[in-house]
C-alpha cells in the first residue's frame, strides 16, 4: 500500500524469520522531556511505534523517572546526569551526537542535545528493524554541523526538477492548510539525521516574504520543530524593489538594510529557531550585489550581519557564471565559480557559508571536484549534492548516487601538498573554519513515494548517512537502505545491491563517458539523448566535438586554463594526457577520435562500445528485478518494474542516439559491425 512508500525506510516492518526471543524487549520508555516539540517527546513516540511495528510490543512512554529493570531511558546526557547523577558516566559527545548503550538491562539513549536524542532512537531502530540486537555502547558524532537539504519548491506550488508532484509546502501563492506530509517528510530527514531545511526555490519569489507568508512559515516551522529540523529560505535578492517599495536593492543601502532587517526581526519574532538565508545571486538571471557594483561578498555579508545577532547563516551559493561564446578558444564556464569567488577568500563574515555545487560545471554524471574547495582558504564551505536526478534520468533511471558522491568527498586536493579531502575541508577540520558541511537538493513532491521512485529514496537515506559519516562505504548504507525498505530477505538485498552498484556506472556509459558529461538535451529538459545541443550556445556545456576530434582542452598550455585552478599536484595530473584518468579525457583535454585510451581502445570506439555495454546492463535490470517477484508487496514491485522497463528501453535509445551521433559526425566505423549502415 501507499503506506509503504510514505513510511519509505521507517516502516517498522514486523520481523519474519528472526529469533528474537531471547531479547528482553523494553518494558517502559522513560523521556526526559515529554513536553509535546520537544525532539526527546518525538524520540520516545518513534520509539513507541517502532516496537509496536517491529515486536507487536506495546510500550508506554513515561516521564517518571525511576528506574526500573528493563526501561529504555532517552533525553539529553545533561538532563540524565542531572536526575540520576552522575553514576554513569557518558562520553563526551559534539554537538547533535549521541550515545547509545544496549548493554545491560537499562538501554540508554543520549543525546548532546534533543536532536543527538532523537537520532539516537532513530539508530536504535535502524538495528531492531534490521535484526540485529547486539549489546553495544556506541559514541556517535557528526562529521559536519550542517546537514541541510534544498527544495526547490516555487510559491505556485510546482517544483523547480521536481519529479514527484507538487509541493508539499505551498499552493496558490501561500502555504498549504495541512501540513502532515510536511510533518512526515521530517521524520524522515530527522532518521537520517538532516538538522536543516531550506524550502523554496533558490530562483526565488519575493511574495514568500507576506506577513501572511511569514506565518505561514511559522506553521512549517512548528511542525519541523519536533523533528530537529530548523527551516530556512531562499531569498530574492531584489526583494526590497519586488515587494518592498523600494527603487533600490543595493546591500550598502540604509533603506535596503532596514528592508531587510525588519523581514528578519519579523520571521524570527514568529521563529526563535530560524536557520538562515539561501541565497542565488547574479546567476543565471538573478538578481545580485554586481548589479551595483557590490561585491558578491559585500551582498552576502548584509545578511549576515542582519542574522548574526541570532545565530542564523547565510548560505551563499558559488553557483554564479556568464554566458560565454564557444568561438573564444579560452573561455570556460568551468572557470567561473574560482573567477568569482577566489578573490573574495577572506572577506566573507563567519556566518556566511559559501556552498559549492560537486563539480565546476552542473550535477553532471562524471565531473572533476570543483577547484574552488581548495581555493577557498579562509571562507566555510559547503558542498552542494543532487538527490533529485536532474540529468541523471529524473527518477526514471535507476542511478545509485553514492558511489559518484564518494568520487568528490574522498578527492584529496593536496592544498599545500598536504592530504585535503573534501570531506576534510566541508567538516571544518582542513582549514579550521567555524562552519561548513553539506546540501542536497532533494525536491521531494506530495508524491506517495516522494521523489517519483521508490528506487530513488536510496538516494536521500545515502545523503543523509554520508553528510553524518562520509567515510561510509556506499554499499553497506545501500544494504541498510534495503533491508529497511524491503526486508531482510538475502535475495532482495543480493539483488538490489547488484542492480544499485552497477546503476551509475551503465548511466554513465550510455549517456556521455570519458569525462563528456551527460549528452542531454541541454537547452531544454535535460531528459533523453541530445548530443547536438552541447554546442553552439552560450550555456559553456560544450563538448568542441567537430569532424575528427572532440573534448574541451582544459590546460594552462593550450587551452582554457582550468587545470591550473587546482592545487600544482592535482594541476599537473589533469595537465598531462597520459596522468588524466580516461574517465576525465575529455573534460580535460581535446583529442582525435582515434585517440588511444590507458585501456587501449580508441575513443570513438570506446564511445561505441561503452553505449553498448551500458545499455545491455539495463536490460539485465528487468530480469532481475521480476527475480524478486512476491518477495516484495505488489505495489512496490509494479511501480518498480514499470520505471527499469522503461529505463531498459530509453538505455536503448540513448545508445543509438549518441553512437548515430559520432558516427555520422566521424564517419569512423564501428570495429563490432554494430552502428551505423552495414
Ligand atoms: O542546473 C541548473 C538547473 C536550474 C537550477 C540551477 C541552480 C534552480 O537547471 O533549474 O535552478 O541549476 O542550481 O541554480
Amino acid at each position: 500500500t501507499a503506506e509503504n512508500g510514505l513510511n519509505a525506510w521507517l516502516r517498522y516492518a514486523p520481523l519474519q524469520n528472526v529469533n528474537s526471543h531471547h531479547l528482553t524487549l523494553p518494558s517502559t520508555i522513560i523521556a526526559l522531556n515529554t513536553s509535546k516539540a520537544s525532539s526527546v517527546y518525538t524520540a520516545g513516540l518513534e520509539l513507541q511505534k517502532g516496537l509496536q511495528g517491529i515486536f507487536s510490543q506495546v510500550v508506554k512512554i513515561s516521564n517518571y523517572t525511576h528506574k526500573t529493570s528493563s526501561a529504555l531511558i532517552v533525553g539529553t546526557v545533561d538532563d540524565y546526569s542531572k536526575i540520576y547523577g552522575d553514576g554513569d558516566d557518558a562520553p563526551d559527545l559534539d554537538e547533535d551526537g549521541f550515545w547509545l548503550n544496549t548493554k545491560g538491562d537499562t538501554i540508554k539513549i543520549l543525546g548532546q542535545n534533543e536532536r543527538g536524542a532523537l537520532y539516537g532512537a532513530f539508530e536504535y531502530l535502524s538495528m531492531l528493524a534490521q535484526g540485529d540486537f547486539s549489546g553495544i555502547s556506541s559514541v556517535n558524532n557528526p562529521n559536519q554541523p550542517i546537514r541541510w537539504v534544498n527544495q526547490w519548491d516555487n510559491m505556485d506550488g510546482s517544483i523547480e526538477r521536481g519529479y514527484g508532484g507538487p509541493s508539499l509546502f505551498f499552493k496558490n501563492g501561500g502555504i498549504v492548510d495541512d501540513l502532515t506530509r510536511v510533518s512526515e517528510y521530517g521524520r524522515l530527514l530527522a532518521s537520517i539525521r538532516v538538522n536543516g531545511i531550506i524550502i523554496n526555490n533558490v530562483n526565488a519569489n519575493a511574495t514568500l516574504l507576506s506577513p501572511q507568508n511569514i506565518q505561514g512559515l511559522g506553521r512549517i516551522a512548528d511542525v519541523f520543530r519536533p523533528y530537529g529540523i530548523q527551516v530556512g529560505i531562499s531569498l530574492n535578492f531584489a526583494s526590497p524593489t519586488a515587494v518592498g517599495g523600494l527603487t533600490t536593492f543595493d546591500p550598502l543601502d540604509s533603506g535596503v538594510i532596514s528592508f531587510w532587517t525588519n523581514i528578519t526581526d519579523q520571521i524570527y519574532k514568529r521563529i526563535p529557531d530560524f536557520a538562515g538565508y539561501l541565497v542565488k545571486a547574479n546567476s543565471e538571471g538573478q538578481p545580485g550585489p554586481l548589479t551595483y557594483n557590490r561585491t558578491l561578498a559585500e551582498g552576502a555579508n548584509m545578511f549576515a550581519k542582519i542574522l548574526d545577532p541570532y545565530s542564523g547563516v547565510v548560505m551563499f551559493r558559488a553557483f554564479v557564471y556568464n554566458q560565454l561564446n564557444e568561438s573564444d578558444w579560452k573561455a570556460d564556464r568551468a572557470n567561473a565559480a574560482v573567477q568569482f569567488f577566489e578573490p573574495l577568500d577572506g572577506k566573507f563574515a563567519d556566518n556566511v557559508v559559501v556552498q559549492i555545487k560537486y563539480g565546476p560545471i552542473d550535477f553532471q554524471v562524471r565531473e572533476p571536484v570543483s577547484p574552488l574547495f581548495a581555493n577557498l582558504r579562509n571562507t566555510s564551505t559547503a558542498v552542494e549534492l543532487q538527490v533529485a536526478q536532474e540529468y541523471l534520468g529524473q527518477q526514471c533511471h535507476l542511478v545509485y548516487l553514492a558511489p559518484l558522491w564518494k568520487t568528490i568527498l574522498d578527492f584529496d586536493l593536496r592544498v599545500d601538498r598536504k592530504a585535503s579531502k573534501v570531506s576534510d575541508i566541508i567538516s571544518r577540520e582542513r582549514f579550521n573554519r567555524p562552519l561548513g558541511g553539506s546540501a542536497a537538493v532533494v525536491n521531494a513532491g506530495t508524491n506517495t513515494t516522494w521523489l517519483g521512485s521508490h528506487m530513488a529514496m536510496s538516494n536521500l537515506y545515502a545523503y543523509g548517512r554520508l553528510a553524518w559519516d562520509p567515510s561510509d562505504e556506499p554499499e553497506d548504507i545501500l544494504q541498510d537502505w534495503i533491508r529497511l525498505t524491503f526486508g531482510l530477505d538475502p535475495k532482495v538485498r543480493d539483488t538490489i545491491t547488484k542492480m544499485s552498484m552497477q546503476s551509475w556506472p551503465a548511466y554513465e556509459q550510455y549517456s556521455g563517458n570519458l569525462g563528456l558529461q551527460t549528452l542531454t538535451d541541454i537547452t531544454g529538459n535535460h531528459f533523453g539523448p541530445k548530443p547536438q545541443s552541447q554546442d553552439d550556445n552560450g550555456w559553456g556545456q560544450w563538448t568542441r566535438a567537430d569532424h575528427t576530434t572532440i573534448g574541451m582542452d582544459r590546460t594552462v598550455a593550450n587551452g582554457t586554463g582550468f587545470s591550473g585552478t587546482y592545487p600544482p599536484e592535482i594541476a599537473n595530473m589533469y595537465e598531462n594526457i597520459a596522468t588524466t584518468p580516461d574517465n576525465l579525457l575529455l573534460w580535460f583535454h581535446h583529442v582525435n577520435y582515434t585517440h588511444v585510451l590507458h585501456s587501449g581502445k580508441t575513443v570513438i570506439q570506446y564511445f561505441y562500445d561503452a553505449h553498448y555495454s551500458g545499455a545491455e546492463i539495463e536490460q539485465t535490470f528487468v530480469k532481475m528485478w521480476e527475480s524478486l517477484k512476491g518477495k516484495i508487496d505488489d505495489e512496490r514491485y509494479e511501480h518498480v518494474l514499470y520505471r527499469q522497463t522503461f529505463q531498459a528501453g530509453h538505455s536503448i535509445t540513448w545508445r543509438d542516439a549518441i553512437n548515430n551521433f559520432y558516427w555520422n559526425l566521424s564517419g569512423i566505423p564501428d570495429e563490432a559491425k554494430r552502428v551505423g549502415h552495414h
